[in-house]
C-alpha cells in the first residue's frame, strides 16, 4: 500500500519515523496535544505540536519551556522525552498521563475530601519545592496543569510561563502571566514580584479548589475579579476544618512576605497530618543516574558496545536515543520488561528509518497538522492505563477495531504485578449525591466565616507485541465525508456544514439548514425519525455534573416549547452516520467523567443534547454518538473545544454522557457542560 509522503507537511517525517500519532487529547494556546506511541518501546506518549508561524512572538516561550523541562527530572513533573524541530513545526514528546487533568477529577467528584486533597497537595508541594530548588518559578499553577498518571500520581505540566531569574529566585520579575483566577495580587497589579511567592498564592487557590470544588476568587468580569483578588477576601465554606482554613489563610496572604514559603509547607502540620513525615521533594530520578538494564537492551538493539551506548545516552540530546532510554526506564519502573521491539531498530540503516516502508500506516487528516494512523481509542485505553479508576471491558463495537478483527486490546499486555500494584492504589472516594454547585454553595455557605486576615514479566520479549499496521484512512476526502457538521446561526467553524437534524424545527436557521440537508441527502432512506419520550427526569450520581439547579428551570422551559412544537424529531442521516448509530453507543464502565442519565434510549439522549447545543451557541460535528463541540468568540476564534459522547454503561445498564474538555477555560467549560446537560433534561 502506498505511503503518503510527509515531507511536504513541514518535514514532520522525523516524527513519523519514531512515533505513531493518534487523536487529539488536548489543545490550548498555539499547541495541540496528540496521543502517540513510540514505535521502538511501544510506550504511549503525549505529543505537543506547535506551528512556528502560529507561535509568532510566543516562540521564545516554547524555548523556555523546552529548556526548563530538559533540566527538570522529578517524580511529580511530566517528563520530556524528545524534541523534534522542523522548519515549520516543533514537536515535544512528553510523558503520557492517562488520568487526564486534575481539574476534571475535581469537578467530577464535586470536591475532594481533606484526606484525598492532602495526598495530592503533598505531591504538588513536592514538585514545587523541586522546581524552586532548581531556580525556577512555574507561574501558571492550576488544576488544568496537573495531570494524573497511571498510578494516580500528579505530574506538573506547562512550563511555558516559567521563569528563571538570572540572579536566582529572590530576584523580582515583571511579566504578568498565568490565569487570572490563580494569579497573586502583586502580579495582577503589575508590581515587581518574586516568582516563588506568587507560586505559593496559586497553590493556595489550588488547595481551595481541591477542597471546595470552586474558586475562592471568581467573577465573569475581569475588573471585579481583580478587585476581589487584590482585597484577598474569600469565604470559607463550613465543611473546611479549622486546620484547612488556617493553611489557606497562610498561603493566600495579600502581602507576599507574610505568605508561607514552599520550604515551610514541607513540614506544615496540616501537610504532615496522618503522615507524620515531611514531604519528600528530592528527585527520585536524578538526571545523572544511568540504568544498566536499559543500556544493555539499547546496546543489543543498536549493535554497539555498552560503553558507547552509555556515552550516547549521556549526551541528553532529547532525540530518539534519549526518548528510547527514558521510555525503557519508565517501562522498567512500571514492572514491564526492559525490551525494545525486535523488528524496529535504533540503527539509522533500519527500515524504520527509511520512510516507514514496513509500516503502511500513515495518512493525514485534512484539518489536522499531524498524521492520524488510526485510533488508539483513548478513552477505552485509559481505563487500562488507570486501573485506579476501574477495569473496563470492551464490547465488540466498543473497540474501534481494525479490519482484521484485532483490537487495541491485543496489543496490550498487562503485567500481573502491575495489576496487583494498581489494585492497591487509593480507592476512589465514595460518591454522594451532587446538588447543583450554586445551590449547594449557597446552602453550605450559610455558615461560612469570612477570611478576615486575610507486569510481572510480560512473558519475555517474545511476547512483545506492537499494534499491527492500521489500514489507512481510504482518502482525505472520504475521511472528511464521515464528519457531519452542525453549526449554530452565523457561525462558521471552518468545517463542512451539512445535514442538520436538531429537534429545533421552528426557527429560520433550522429551516435553512433543513433545506440544505434535503438537497444534500436525497436518499429518503437516510431519514430516521427519533421521538422524545415523556421521561425527562435528570438524575445526578456521584460522577455526574448535572444536578437540580436554577438553570434546570431554563431547561424545563426549553422543553416546554419543544413539547409544544415537536413530538418527533427528524434526523437526517448519511449512510455512514446511520451505520455509526446502528452499531449503537460504546459500552463503557461508569467513570468520573461520565454523567449518568435516567433514560434507556441513547438516540433520545443524543437528540436531547442536540436540541440544546444551538441554543448554547455550541457548534459541533457529529460522529456516531460522539459530538465534537466547540464555541467561538467574537472573531470566530475557537474559545472552547470538548467532546460529549452518549454511551452505554456496563452493568448499570443505563445511558451515560462522557465528556472531555480539549480546549478552553476549565471553569467556563464546567458551567457550560453543566448547563447543556441539565437543559437536556437527561
Ligand atoms: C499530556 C496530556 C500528557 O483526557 C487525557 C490523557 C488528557 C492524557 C485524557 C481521558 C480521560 C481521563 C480521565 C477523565 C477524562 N495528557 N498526557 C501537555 N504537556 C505535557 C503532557 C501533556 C500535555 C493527557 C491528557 N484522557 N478523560
Amino acid at each position: 500500500m502506498p505511503v503518503e509522503r510527509t515531507e511536504h507537511r513541514g518535514g514532520a517525517a522525523e516524527l513519523y519515523k519514531y512515533y505513531e500519532v493518534y487523536e487529539t487529547i488536548g489543545s490550548g494556546g498555539f499547541a495541540k496535544v496528540k496521543l502517540g506511541r513510540h514505535i521502538l518501546t511501544g510506550e504511549k506518549v503525549a505529543i505537543k505540536i506547535m506551528n512556528k508561524k502560529d507561535l509568532g512572538d510566543d516562540l521564545p516561550r516554547v524555548k523556555v519551556e523546552i529548556e526548563a523541562m530538559k533540566n527538570l527530572s522529578h517524580q511529580h513533573i511530566c517528563r520530556l522525552y524528545h524534541i523534534i524541530e522542523t522548519s515549520t513545526q516543533i514537536f515535544m514528546v512528553l510523558e503520557y498521563c492517562p488520568g487526564g487533568e486534575l481539574f476534571d477529577y475535581i469537578i467530577a467528584k464535586d470536591r475532594l475530601s481533606e484526606q484525598e486533597t492532602r495526598v495530592f497537595f503533598r505531591q504538588i508541594v513536592s514538585a514545587m519545592a523541586y522546581v524552586h530548588s532548581q531556580g525556577y518559578a512555574h507561574r501558571d499553577l492550576k488544576p488544568e496543569n496537573l495531570l494524573i498518571d497511571g498510578d494516580h500520581n500528579l505530574k506538573l505540566i506547562d512550563f511555558g510561563l516559567c521563569a528563571k531569574p538570572k540572579g536566582g529566585l529572590g530576584y523580582e520579575l515583571m511579566t504578568c502571566c498565568g490565569s487570572p483566577a490563580y494569579a497573586a495580587p502583586e502580579l495582577i497589579q503589575g508590581k515587581a514580584y518574586i516568582g516563588s511567592e506568587a507560586d505559593v498564592w496559586s497553590m493556595g487557590v489550588l488547595l481551595f479548589a481541591l477542597l471546595c470544588g470552586y474558586l475562592p476568587f471568581d467573577d465573569d468580569n475581569c475588573v471585579v475579579l481583580y478587585k476581589k483578588i487584590t482585597r484577598g477576601k474569600y469565604d470559607n465554606p463550613q465543611w473546611l476544618s479549622p486546620g484547612s482554613v488556617l493553611l489557606l489563610n497562610q498561603m493566600m496572604q495579600v502581602e507576599p512576605k507574610w505568605r508561607l514559603t514552599v520550604r515551610q509547607l514541607l513540614d506544615h502540620p496540616w501537610v504532615m497530618k496522618d503522615y507524620n513525615s515531611p514531604v519528600e521533594w528530592l528527585s527520585r530520578q536524578p538526571l545523572g543516574h544511568i540504568d544498566e538494564d536499559c543500556i544493555t537492551e539499547m546496546a543489543v538493539n543498536m549493535k554497539r558496545s555498552r560503553e558507547s551506548t552509555t556515552a550516547l545516552v549521556k549526551e541528553w540530546r532529547y532525540d530518539q536515543t534519549t526518548a528510547t532510554y527514558l521510555l525503557l526506564l519508565s517501562k522498567k519502573q512500571r514492572g514491564k520488561p526492559v525490551r525494545l521491539h525486535p523488528e524496529a531498530s535504533l540503527c539509522e540503516d533500519s527500515p524504520v528509518h527509511q520512510g516507514l516502508q514496513t509500516r503502511d500506516v500513515l495518512r493525514f487528516s485534512k484539518d489536522d497538522d499531524a498524521v492520524i494512523v488510526g485510533s488508539l481509542d483513548l478513552y477505552s485505553e485509559y481505563i487500562d492505563d488507570c486501573p485506579w479508576m476501574s477495569v473496563q471491558q470492551h464490547t465488540p463495537q466498543g473497540v474501534r477495531g481494525r479490519p482484521d478483527g484485532s483490537t487495541n486490546k491485543d496489543t496490550r499486555l498487562m503485567s500481573p504485578s502491575v495489576e496487583k500494584r494498581y489494585g492497591q492504589s487509593p480507592k476512589a472516594e465514595k460518591g454522594r449525591a451532587t446538588p447543583h454547585r450554586q445551590e449547594r454553595r449557597e446552602r453550605d455557605q450559610v455558615q461560612t466565616t469570612e477570611n478576615k486576615e486575610n507486569i510481572a514479566e510480560e512473558k519475555g520479549a517474545e511476547n512483545f507485541v506492537l499494534p499491527p499496521p492500521w489500514t489507512p484512512v481510504s482518502s482525505k476526502k472520504n475521511a472528511r465525508a464521515n464528519k457531519k457538521v452542525l453549526t449554530t446561526p452565523n457561525q462558521n467553524i471552518g468545517v463542512t456544514k451539512s445535514n442538520v437534524g436538531t429537534p429545533k424545527g421552528g426557527d429560520i436557521t433550522s429551516k435553512d439548514q433543513s433545506k440544505k440537508t434535503t438537497s444534500e441527502n436525497k436518499d429518503p432512506a437516510d431519514i430516521e425519525i427519533l421521538a422524545f419520550s415523556p421521561e425527562r427526569r435528570s438524575r445526578s450520581l456521584d460522577m455526574a455534573v448535572t444536578g437540580d439547579s436554577g438553570k434546570k428551570k431554563r431547561g424545563g422551559k426549553m422543553f416546554g416549547s419543544l413539547e409544544r412544537g415537536l413530538d418527533k424529531v427528524i434526523t437526517m442521516l448519511t449512510p455512514s452516520k446511520r451505520r455509526a448509530l446502528r452499531d449503537g453507543p460504546r459500552k463503557i464502565k461508569a467513570q468520573y467523567n461520565v454523567t449518568l442519565t435516567s433514560q434507556t434510549n441513547p438516540d433520545q439522549v443524543l437528540n436531547q443534547i442536540l436540541s440544546i447545543l444551538p441554543e448554547k451557541n455550541v457548534d459541533f460535528i457529529q460522529k456516531g454518538y460522539t459530538l465534537k463541540c466547540q464555541t467561538s468568540g467574537d472573531f470566530g476564534k475557537v474559545t472552547m473545544a470538548f467532546e460529549l459522547e452518549v454511551c452505554l454503561l456496563q452493568r448499570l445498564d443505563v445511558i451515560g454522557v462522557r465528556r472531555q474538555r480539549l480546549k478552553g477555560d476549565a471553569w467556563v467549560y464546567k458551567h457550560l457542560v453543566e448547563d447543556i446537560l441539565s437543559m437536556s433534561s437527561i
